[in-house]
């Protein structure tokens, strides 16, 4: 049988939400490591708002802020993502967030910030590349929705 990443309630549930069915496709292409836009973004090939880059990491400006700072940090290797990262990783995923405190301190980030990482269908990811999520400039809440 095929990997599905939701149980029967939740695929009756999101059957009419067209966000949920991007999402639900969106997890099931990641477990071929498909190349996402992000790819591009890497290779120039689409241009970002780069912050910061590096031979392991890019930071670029989110295109659809959801707060008045948003950037995200992804790495140049296409880990599709957390929950796929390996225990080799562990010097690159160390590394991207010393990027992120690095890239919130670029942008003026002086009162704080919110860093986060959107994991599967659950977690709301969307673009199956491993990116942090650097977001600032305004109070952030919680819990998170
Ligand atoms: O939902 P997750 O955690 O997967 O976050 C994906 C993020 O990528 C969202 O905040 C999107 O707004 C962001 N995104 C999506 C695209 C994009 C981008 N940020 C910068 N540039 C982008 N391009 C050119 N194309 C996108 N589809």
């Amino acid at each position: 049988p095929t990997y599905n990443p939701l149980t029967a309630f939740q695929q009756h549930r999101y059957e009419h939400d067209e966000v949920s069915k991007a999402k639900i496709a969106a997890a099931e292409k990641c477990n071929n490591y498909e190349p996402t836009i992000f790819s591009k973004i890497i290779d120039k090939s689409i241009p970002a708002e780069i912050i910061y880059e590096d031979d392991q990491c890019l930071a670029f400006h989110d295109v659809n802020p959801q707060a008045p700072i948003h950037a995200l940090v992804i790495p140049k290797e296409n880990i599709p993502q957390l929950s796929q990262a390996r225990d080799d990783h562990l010097v690159l995923l160390g590394h991207l967030l010393i990027t992120a405190k690095k890239v919130a301190s670029q942008l003026h980030l002086v009162k704080g910030y919110r860093i986060v990482i959107n994991d599967g269908v659950e977690g709301s990811q969307s673009v199956y590349h491993l990116h942090i999520h650097v977001m600032g400039g305004r109070q952030m809440n919680w819990p998170p929705g």
